[in-house]
């Protein structure tokens, strides 16, 4: 089994990622490896903050990463808040604070349309891969649920009736981005073995 370093801070992606992805891949938190860095996001796009933070934990490691950066696109504010959907509401990352925030924005607005846009970046041999994800949605009126993280008791898949809050982890791949954006890492890894084999 390939086992890769995840290059996040965040247990609630590596949760998702190990349980979309199956045992085809261990994947290896940054908390497992033993690794404590604050890692920047400081550009204007998914591909390249993704990018950025698989490349510092490479130069760290040596080890073959991956890293993902995930945005909440809305149509009506053309597209925000997007690459900044972690720190929407203000440098103290409250997940609270960023879904009042956007409700505010939204308030009286029909079109509530939305997006989920994940981008993985894995670093292989030195080399950067790109893989994406996207799960089309709405945005509710009011918060419902409890479960998941950030935007996801505000956000329903298109063809559900829950919100993401509203479902188990299971449920939630079903639909997520991010599993949609784990499942190419894995076909692209297994191509690259079946075209590569380990001795
Ligand atoms: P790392 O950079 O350490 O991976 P992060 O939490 O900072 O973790 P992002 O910059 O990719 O990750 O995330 C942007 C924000 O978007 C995140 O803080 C959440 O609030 C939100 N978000 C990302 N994925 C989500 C999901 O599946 N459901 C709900 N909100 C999500």
């Amino acid at each position: 089994m390939t086992r890769l370093i995840f290059a996040t801070n965040n247990p609630h992606k590596v949760e998702e990622i190990q349980a979309a992805i199956g045992s085809t891949l261990e994947v290896i938190s940054l908390k497992q490896a033993g690794i404590e860095v604050e890692i920047p996001e400081p550009y204007d796009t998914l591909q390249e903050n993704a990018a950025e933070k698989a490349r510092v934990i490479y130069q760290l490691t040596g080890s073959d990463c991956f890293s993902e950066d995930t945005g909440l696109e809305t149509e009506a504010l053309a597209g925000a808040p997007g690459v900044h959907s972690a720190r929407y509401a203000g440098q103290e990352r409250s997940f609270e604070a960023n879904m009042e925030k956007l409700l505010a924005e939204l308030e009286g607005k029909t079109n509530r349309k939305a997006r989920f846009r994940t981008v993985i970046s894995l670093m292989l041999g030195g080399r950067p891969y790109f893989f994406e994800g996207i799960c089309e949605g709405q945005i509710l009126t009011r918060p419902r649920g409890d479960k998941g993280f950030g935007y996801d008791p505000v956000f329903q898949p298109l063809g559900s009736p829950l919100s993401f809050a509203q479902m188990s982890l299971e449920e939630k791949n079903r639909f997520s981005h991010r599993r949609k954006a784990a499942e190419q890492l894995v076909a692209f890894l297994r191509q690259q073995q079946s075209t590569h084999p380990q001795p």
